[in-house]
């Protein structure tokens, strides 16, 4: 008796719990886990859309799967310690954002240092990736799941190439190049030449538009999903950072799960993506055709040169000596 009666009120308060957060039950009672998502990122945004058509439905049996776009509930590069404070159980971070907790991250925001999409998921599965991952997790509380693709950003300006051919670092002198908001972001800026003033990506357009800022730089997908080529003339295609992203989740969150539930969670996150990583590398071989049809001068620049003073700096800089001894030689080495 005693035992049933206390199992119902166990099951009456989590049905209760579950009515209150509006969380969906599952048949026995049990509210599914909660995972809400914040991305500064659009819901076009493929990212975006691998985490909603690909990772939800995978879950979907015991997880709710709560996204928000456009840094709605969460601004830019906040999303980390909303995760940390419990305010938060998913996002779709940076390097950028983590090496402002840990500054050995700085490595993978370094400029010409990751060669393509496949020696990012090479990186992110080696060994190397460990004591990174652990120390997110354990001081943090995020637990890294996988590696997504952003794809190769490129300087994207409002001159016209006739107003401002830009082939080397020091063309793009007294340039004001939008960069996202923190250290490492303004430091790839100053490497390219650049005059960096830090933003919101939800700030970007207007500011192009009103001319606030010459320019940004974003992989060739983000510039045709928030249409920046509306208030821009040209993209030099610098190729600076081969840009990464990771799926991180609330590690409370994620060993509040079944080990069954945890399985799923991950072969989802890395399914989502792998998807989204294949749509992205399309969009990137066939928007510069798109670009040019909305009137964009898309041209290569000396790329050697914008290498050889990135990687140059970046090996004087403070940065690189938080990087742990031998990190660089064994990224490099899981290159071609
Ligand atoms: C941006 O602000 O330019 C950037 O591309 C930086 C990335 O790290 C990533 O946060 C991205 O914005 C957003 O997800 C929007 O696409």
């Amino acid at each position: 008796m005693k035992v049933n009666f206390t199992r119902r009120i166990a099951v009456a308060a989590l049905m209760a719990a579950s009515v209150s957060t509006g969380m969906p039950a599952l048949a026995d009672g049990h509210s599914k886990v909660q995972l809400r998502m914040a991305t500064s990122g659009t819901e076009t945004d493929q990212r975006s859309v691998a985490m909603a058509n690909v990772f939800a439905p995978l879950v979907g049996t015991f997880a709710s799967f709560e996204p928000s776009y456009n840094s709605t509930i969460f601004a830019q590069g906040t999303e980390l310690d909303a995760i940390s404070r419990g305010n938060l159980e998913m996002s779709i971070t940076s390097a950028q954002e983590l090496a402002q907790f840990f500054p050995e991250f700085s490595i993978f925001t370094a400029g010409y240092v990751h060669q393509d999409a496949d020696h990012q998921v090479a990186v992110f599965n080696d060994p190397l990736m460990d004591p990174f991952k652990a120390k997110v997790e354990d001081e943090l509380g995020v637990k890294l799941l996988s590696v997504m693709y952003l794809g190769r950003r490129q300087v994207n300006l409002r001159q016209t190439k006739d107003e401002l051919t830009v082939n080397k670092p020091s063309d793009l002198a007294g340039v004001n190049l939008r960069m996202p908001g923190t250290d490492a972001w303004q430091f790839l800026g100053k490497a390219l030449g650049a005059a960096p003033t830090p933003m919101a990506f939800s700030e970007v357009y207007t500011a192009l538009s009103t001319g606030a800022v010459d320019g940004q730089d974003n992989p060739l997908p983000t510039v045709v999903d928030k249409k920046f080529y509306e208030v821009t003339n040209q993209i030099v295609l610098t190729s600076h950072l081969v840009d990464l992203n990771y799926i991180a989740i609330s590690a409370k969150t994620f060993n509040s799960m079944t080990a069954e539930q945890q399985a799923a969670v991950q072969a989802a996150a890395d399914a989502a993506a792998a998807s989204g990583r294949k749509i992205q590398l399309e969009l990137e071989g066939s928007l510069v055709a798109f670009l040019e049809e909305q009137g964009m001068e898309v041209y290569e620049p000396d790329t050697a040169a914008f290498r050889n003073q990135v990687q140059s700096m970046y090996l004087d800089s403070e940065f690189a000596a938080t990087w742990p001894a031998g990190v660089l030689e064994k990224v490099n080495a899981l290159g071609k």
